[in-house]
């Protein structure tokens, strides 16, 4: 089965908001955002911009009806500034206007005092001045010091992150309409409908009931639109609230890029103590959390990193500690992988360091130490039915990895000008919302009197193909056709108080409850077939290419006869389903817990080339063994895997973030933001779909979104590999790596460098 909406998007006819004309009488926003770093707001004037021709009006703070903010976790976040400004970019006011130009024109007429105060950019630098945002913390497994003790080499060093864009396609956008009882109608790009309606009944002072949240698809969310969708369906609602008109507002790609938060940037600081032989014994690291300037999701991101620090290793004595800090980028936000990817690529850098430092190969380290069954997790879950080992012998059978890391080697001492390096990236990722509570999802399902299907859930499609699972699900539990089936807009009225399509665990949390409403219909409709064929056991009954089996036998009826049969009989032919996942719970006191319903693991294999001349470098080949579950689809399913791969590999090498010390972003245009492109991906891809149990999973699949991500850290052992066969040197563990720093790292720093001599 294709993805759902593979031939519209390929045809361009797939609907965002503000494809359709809007509606009669609509107004368009505009937003003025902070020009600067930081500083104290002296004076907003708005008269000039107000009386621009086409200017309806122009709002600030004052006009809030209910609370200035808009902070998910912690109320640390105002929609419109109202004294201070804390990163650039940073909304302030809005224009309404007849026309998008004037509303834009009218922005730049808005005049602002505002008295600049110092900027910090760094989150050490913050931590340093106590600027931090909620309290540090703290895993604890084993007893550090005696790991320690034991230990024959200890290594310690210290590593980095960048952030990294969404770049989603569609940008941040909201249409807001007023409906007839002062409520608001609102369709917003959101992976949250309900965090968007919560937060504008808080905004407007209105009952949740009165905002209806209505998604039908976005163009890309990659996080970005977990909470940060928020704001501006916060804008427009209040434009509407205020001017009882439609009010539009899309995001300009420029300001999307200036103005939301990206994935956190990290510093952390490592020890690692291990045998001569590479078998970790003890594992110590302190990350520093760029969150920006509020907190947005940076707690629940900070726990996400604790939770990966040990990626897909076992290690007996650790001490992982994690501190969010303050500074003047913008608020900070999710991003598939939510904090992992930070937490993994400290541990694969402390690696490298140590296997440079033993004169081992670093995939000696990371083989050795891998998570076996029963393991325990620095946070008090044990591995189940762990298949790190697994994935990682799989890899190297299957594709005969030992050839090529032969060919690796050969290629080095023949070739001066270019030099090549590998490296093993495994991955284990826990499955779950680390806040147990937002791990429910719910479902609508209604089958019509003609035997088609409506349902609708709490999921959101983002492109990574929920619709098509959810198809796939419902088609197979009901017995008929995929095209009978149709999955409805995300709405709040449907289904209430839903949690993000985000943790990888739409599908999981959405289709289970699918599952649970389909077998609740289906009881109805066996119960009346049973009654009506004066047969003695609904149990008995199965359906099949909508056609109805009794013990196996065709009863001679069809699915819509039996639809029929049972509105007939008046039964119900609608049903709302309800999912929680079993089993699982944490105790932050004790930082204990069972916080995840299963973990999915593999391990890839990343091939480079770089050229020793230039800093330029090229991916000759990857490999995956991906633990997959039994999957839904795999069409999708490798299109996440590749899509996430990619994602993972732009983050480590070509995306970078650059700001002034003013923090202004200088990067915030596709001409100046390198993000990976088709020419960037290796030629020579192959990856293997394990098929593995999971008793947890609907259908017994395994959530896929977020987690091939992480592949892409191998990417940067993998130059690093190629530049130590050129000289070896104590690298910076700095990412990304990008042709530039590579070539810094040839040639730039006034340590003895090794001359090319021709
Ligand atoms: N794939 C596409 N095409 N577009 C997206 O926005 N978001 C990613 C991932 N894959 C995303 C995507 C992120 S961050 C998550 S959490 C998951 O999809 C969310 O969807 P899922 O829970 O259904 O996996
Ligand atoms: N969002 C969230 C997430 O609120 N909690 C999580 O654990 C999470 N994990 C990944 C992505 N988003
Ligand atoms: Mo994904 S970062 O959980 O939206």
């Amino acid at each position: 089965m294709a993805h759902q909406d593979s031939y519209l998007h390929l045809r361009g006819e797939s609907k965002y908001i503000g494809d359709n004309p809007p509606p009669q009488n609509t107004l368009f926003m505009s937003v003025l955002g902070s020009p600067i770093g930081h500083g104290k707001i002296r004076k907003i004037e708005t008269q000039k911009a107000e009386s621009l021709e086409g200017v309806v009006k122009i709002l600030t703070h004052k006009d809030i009806p209910g609370e200035n903010q808009i902070g998910p976790l912690i109320p640390d976040e105002e929609l419109l500034a109202s004294t201070m400004v804390e990163y650039m970019g940073q909304p302030i006011a809005l224009v309404l206007a007849e026309d998008k130009i004037t509303a834009r024109k009218a922005v730049k007429e808005i005049n602002l005092e505002i008295e600049p105060l110092p900027v910090i950019m760094d989150p050490v630098e913050a931590y340093k001045k106590g600027e931090i945002i909620g309290s540090p913390r703290t895993f604890v497994l084993g007893d550090l010091e005696k790991g320690f003790k034991e230990s024959q080499v200890i290594i310690e060093g210290e590593c980095e992150t960048g952030g990294q864009e969404h770049l989603y396609l569609e940008t941040q956008r909201a249409l807001a309409v007023p409906k007839e009882d002062g409520g608001i109608l609102l369709y917003s790009s959101t992976q949250s409908p309900s965090a968007v309606q919560r937060t504008v009944s808080k905004v407007l002072g209105l009952p949740q009931r009165m905002i209806e949240v209505d998604v039908k698809r976005l163009g890309g969310g990659f996080g970005g639109k977990e909470d940060q969708a928020t704001p501006w369906a916060c804008m427009a609602s209040l434009g509407a609230w205020i001017t009882k008109r439609p009010v539009l507002l899309v995001l300009h790609r420029l300001e999307d890029m200036l103005m939301t938060g990206k994935r956190h940037p990290y510093k952390a600081k490592f020890r690692m103590g291990l045998t001569k032989e590479g078998k970790i014994l003890a594992y110590e690291v302190t990350h520093f959390q760029n969150a920006g300037a509020s907190a947005d999701l940076s707690p629940a991101i900070l726990e996400r990193t604790l939770f990966h620090s040990t990626n897909a290793y076992f290690i007996p004595n650790v001490r992982i500690h994690a501190i969010s800090c303050k500074t003047n980028q913008p608020p900070h936000t999710a991003f598939r992988g939510f904090g992992g990817p930070q937490g993994m690529f400290a541990i694969e850098a402390a690696i490298a360091k140590a296997a440079e430092t033993l004169g081992m190969h670093r995939e000696e380290i990371q083989k050795r130490n891998l998570l076996k069954e029963g393991d325990m997790l620095p946070y008090g879950q044990r591995t189940e039915k762990c298949h790190a080992q697994k994935t990682w012998e799989a890899l190297c059978n299957k594709y005969n990895i030992q050839d090529f890391i032969e060919e690796v080697h050969q290629f080095n001492q023949r070739h001066l000008l270019q030099k090549k390096g590998y490296a093993f990236m495994p991955i284990c990722f826990g499955i779950s919302f680390t806040a147990t509570f937002l791990n429910q999802g719910r479902a609508l399902v209604h089958v019509y009197t003609d035997g088609s299907v409506s349902i609708s859930t709490g999921g959101i499609e983002m492109g990574q193909g929920l619709t098509s699972n959810l198809i796939r699900l419902a088609s197979s539990a009901l017995g008929i056709g995929e095209d009978k089936i149709q999955i409805e807009t995300t709405n709040t009225t449907r289904i209430a108080n839903i949690s993000p399509s985000a943790a990888s665990a739409t599908t999981d949390l959405n289709g289970h409850a699918t599952l649970l409403a389909i077998q609740e219909i289906l009881q109805n409709i066996k119960e009346v077939v049973c009654h009506k064929l004066t047969l003695p056991d609904p149990q008995k009954i199965t359906i099949e290419k909508e056609r109805v089996y009794y013990n196996g036998a065709d009863t001679g009826i069809c699915w819509q006869e039996a639809v029929m049969m049972t509105y007939f009989e008046r039964k119900s032919l609608s049903a709302h389903g309800h999912y929680a996942t079993p089993h699982i719970y944490f105790d932050k006191n004790r930082e204990k817990g069972r916080p995840f319903a299963y973990h999915v693991y593999g391990t890839a294999f990343i091939q480079v080339t770089v050229d020793i001349l230039r800093g330029t470098y090229d991916i000759d080949r990857i490999r995956i063994v991906h633990d997959l579950g039994r999957s839904i689809n795999p069409v999708i399913d490798l299109g996440q895997i590749e899509g996430g791969l990619a994602q993972g590999l732009g983050w480590m090498t070509l995306e970078e973030l650059a700001y002034n010390s003013n923090g202004k972003l200088l990067s915030h245009a596709l001409a100046t933001y390198k993000a990976p492109d088709i020419h960037f991906m290796p030629d020579d891809m192959k990856v293997l779909l394990l098929e593995t149990e999971n008793p947890v999973g609907p259908r017994g699949s395994k959530a896929v979104g977020e987690p091939p991500l992480m592949y892409g850290i191998g990417v940067f052992f993998a130059i690093r590999h190629a530049l130590l066969a050129w000289q070896k040197e104590d690298y910076p563990l700095v990412a990304p790596l990008t042709p530039e720093k590579v070539f810094m790292n040839l040639y730039g720093s006034k340590s003895q460098k090794k001359e090319l001599v021709l």
